[in-house]
C-alpha cells in the first residue's frame, strides 16, 4: 500500500498502513460506535437517511483526491489520511531546530502535545453540534450538501486528532478519546473547551460566518500545528488543510451570495438609504447594517480562539518544537526568537498601545495579527461584491479590543472602532453593534427551506458555479421519501 492511496479493506479506511498496526485498529473500531453513536444522535437532525452528493478523499494526491458520490451521511467512509511523509524532514524552528523530525513523542513533551491535540479535536464535533439543526432551514439544496460536506469532513478530523491519541498516547489517548465525544457544545456541565465552539449557530447567516472566520482560526491553528516536529501530527494537518479550504470557501461565497442579492433587490427596488433597515428588510433579503453587525459578533469570538496575547503556554509550545508560527519555513528569521521581540497591543495607563513583548511569548498576537490580514483580504473582496452593484456601503473588521472575554481586552469595553467606554455605555449601545434578539427574530422569520433543485431563498444569490462543475438544476440532496 502507498502512503498516497488509501486502503479501503479495512472498517476505517487509512493509508497508515493500520491492517499491520491491529493494537491501534482494534482500539479505533472499538471507538467507532460510540461515533456513530454521536453522529446520530448530535450530528445532522434529520437527513440520515438523504443521498447527498459528497465528496471522499480517496488518495492524498493534490492533483485527485476527492472522489464525488450520492452516499447516506452514516455511510460516509470517514478515514485517517496523513499527507506524505518529507524524507529527511527536519524540526523547523525552536531549541530542537534542525534536528531530525520525531517519529515518537519525546517523553518530556507528552502532556504538552496532548493538550494541543486534545483542544484541536473538541473543535470539531462542537462544530458538528452547533450546526445540528441548519438542514431544517436550507436556502437551497445546493447549500445543504454544502452544510453536510463541512460536517463529515470536521467529524473526519475528530477521527485524526483521535487516530493520534491512539497511537501515540496509549490509556490516557484512549480515555481523552472518549471525552470527545462526552463533551458538547453549550452544555452547562461539560461544554466544549474554547468558547466560540459554545456558541449557538442559530440561522445560515452565522454558519456562513463562522466557516469564514471561525474555520479560518481552524486554518491558522492547523497551519502552526503542521509546522510541528512532532511528523505524525504536522503531516495529518497538511492534509486536513486541504479539506479546510473548501469551509471557507462555503463562507466566503455564502456571505458574498447574501450581500449580492441585499445589494440588487435595493437597486431593483430604489433603496438608496444603506442605513435604512426596514426598508431592506421589506424587500425579504437581510439588511447590510444587520450582515455588519454578524460579523462583528463572528470575529470577535474568533479572535478568542488564539488566546492571550502574551503567552507562556504559545512560548513553551514554540520553544520545544511542537506548534510553529504560520508558514514558519516561509518566515526569513533565525526560527529560535531568543532575541526577537514582536510588537503588541497592551493597555497601558488606561489606553491601547502597541508595546515590543519578547517574540517567544507574543506567538499568539503574531499568528491572531496574520489572522486579522487574511480576514481582511475576505471583506476586501465582499466590498468588491458590493461596489460592484454600486451600493455605497462597506463592510469593516471591528478593533481587536471590541467585545472580547480573553486576553488583553476581555476586562475591558471597547467600539468596534477601539473606543474604552464604561460598561453601561458599551450596554447601551451594545444593540447597535452586535445582533439584538430583534435582528435575530428577523433573520429567523426568512430561514425557510427551499428544497426543489435549482432554487433559492428570497435572501440569497444562486452560486455562479455548482460542485463539481454541476449544473445549476443538479440534485444535490435526494431527500428520503
Ligand atoms: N476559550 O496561555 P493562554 C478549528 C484558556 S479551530 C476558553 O492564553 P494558549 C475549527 C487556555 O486553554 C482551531 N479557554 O492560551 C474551526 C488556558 O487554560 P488552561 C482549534 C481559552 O494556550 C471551525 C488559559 O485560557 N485548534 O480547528 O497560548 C470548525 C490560558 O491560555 C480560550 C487550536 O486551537 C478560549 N477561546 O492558547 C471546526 C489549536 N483561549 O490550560 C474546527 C490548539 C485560551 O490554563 N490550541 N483559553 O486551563 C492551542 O494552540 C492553544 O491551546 C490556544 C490557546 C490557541 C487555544
Amino acid at each position: 500500500m502507498s502512503v498516497i492511496n488509501v486502503d479501503y479493506s479495512t472498517k476505517i479506511p487509512n493509508n497508515v498502513g493500520l491492517t499491520e498496526d491491529r493494537t491501534v485498529l482494534r482500539a479505533l473500531e472499538r471507538w467507532h460506535p460510540g461515533y456513530l453513536d454521536w453522529w446520530m444522535s448530535r450530528g445532522p437532525d434529520g437527513y440520515q437517511d438523504a443521498l447527498v452528493y459528497l465528496r471522499t478523499a480517496v488518495s492524498v494526491d493534490p492533483k485527485g483526491w476527492a472522489k464525488f458520490d450520492y452516499i447516506k451521511m452514516p455511510q460516509y467512509r470517514w478515514g485517517i489520511l496523513l499527507a506524505p511523509q518529507q524524507e529527511g524532514r527536519t524540526i523547523p524552528f525552536g531549541t530542537h531546530k534542525g534536528e531530525p523530525a520525531w517519529q515518537e513523542i519525546p517523553g518530556e513533551y507528552r502532556a504538552m502535545l496532548r493538550r494541543l491535540v486534545v483542544i484541536q479535536g473538541d473543535t470539531e464535533p462542537a462544530s458538528v453540534e452547533q450546526q445540528r439543526y441548519l438542514g431544517k432551514t436550507a436556502p437551497s439544496l445546493y447549500d445543504m450538501r454544502n452544510l453536510f460536506q463541512v460536517n463529515v469532513e470536521e467529524g473526519r478530523h475528530l477521527w485524526a486528532m483521535v487516530y493520534i491519541l491512539h497511537k501515540y498516547f496509549g490509556r490516557d489517548g484512549r480515555e481523552e478519546a472518549e471525552e470527545l465525544l462526552q463533551r458538547r457544545s453549550g452544555s452547562a456541565d461539560k461544554p466544549r473547551m474554547l468558547g466560540a465552539f459554545n456558541e449557538a449557530t442559530p440561522d445560515w447567516l452565522s454558519f456562513f460566518m463562522f466557516t469564514f472566520f471561525t474555520d479560518r482560526d481552524g486554518k491558522m491553528q492547523l497551519e502552526s500545528l503542521a509546522q510541528s516536529g512532532f511528523d505524525p501530527l504536522s503531516r495529518t494537518c497538511r492534509f486536513m488543510l486541504t479539506e479546510e479550504a473548501h469551509h471557507m470557501f462555503v463562507g466566503e461565497t455564502g456571505v458574498g451570495r447574501i450581500l449580492q442579492r441585499t445589494c440588487e433587490a435595493m437597486k431593483e427596488a430604489g433603496v438608496e438609504d444603506v442605513n435604512d433597515i426596514q426598508a431592506q428588510r421589506a424587500l425579504g433579503v437581510i439588511d447590510l447594517p444587520t450582515m455588519q453587525k454578524k460579523l462583528n459578533l463572528h470575529y470577535s469570538l474568533s479572535l478568542d480562539l488564539f488566546g492571550s496575547e502574551v503567552s507562556t503556554n504559545a512560548a513553551n509550545s514554540f520553544n520545544s518544537g511542537l506548534k510553529g508560527r504560520f508558514q514558519e519555513t516561509k518566515i526569513e528569521d533565525d526560527h529560535t526568537l531568543e532575541q526577537s521581540s514582536y510588537p503588541v497591543l497592551k493597555l497601558v495607563d488606561g489606553e491601547i498601545k502597541r508595546v515590543d513583548e519578547p517574540a517567544l511569548t507574543a506567538i499568539n498576537m503574531r499568528l491572531r495579527d496574520d489572522y486579522t490580514a487574511d480576514c481582511q483580504r475576505g471583506i476586501d473582496r465582499w466590498n468588491k461584491v458590493i461596489e460592484r452593484t454600486g451600493i455605497p456601503f462597506r463592510l469593516q473588521l471591528p478593533h481587536v479590543a471590541f467585545h472580547r472575554r480573553i486576553g488583553e481586552f476581555a476586562s475591558v469595553c471597547a467600539s468596534p472602532t477601539g473606543e474604552l467606554m464604561d460598561s453601561g455605555n458599551w450596554e447601551r449601545a451594545k444593540d447597535s453593534w452586535l445582533p439584538s434578539p430583534a435582528d435575530g427574530d428577523f433573520i429567523a422569520s426568512l430561514m425557510r427551506p427551499q428544497y426543489e433543485p435549482a432554487k433559492f431563498a428570497s435572501w440569497i444569490e444562486a452560486p455562479r458555479v455548482g460542485i463539481d462543475n454541476k449544473p445549476g438544476d443538479f440534485e444535490y440532496v435526494k431527500l428520503a421519501a
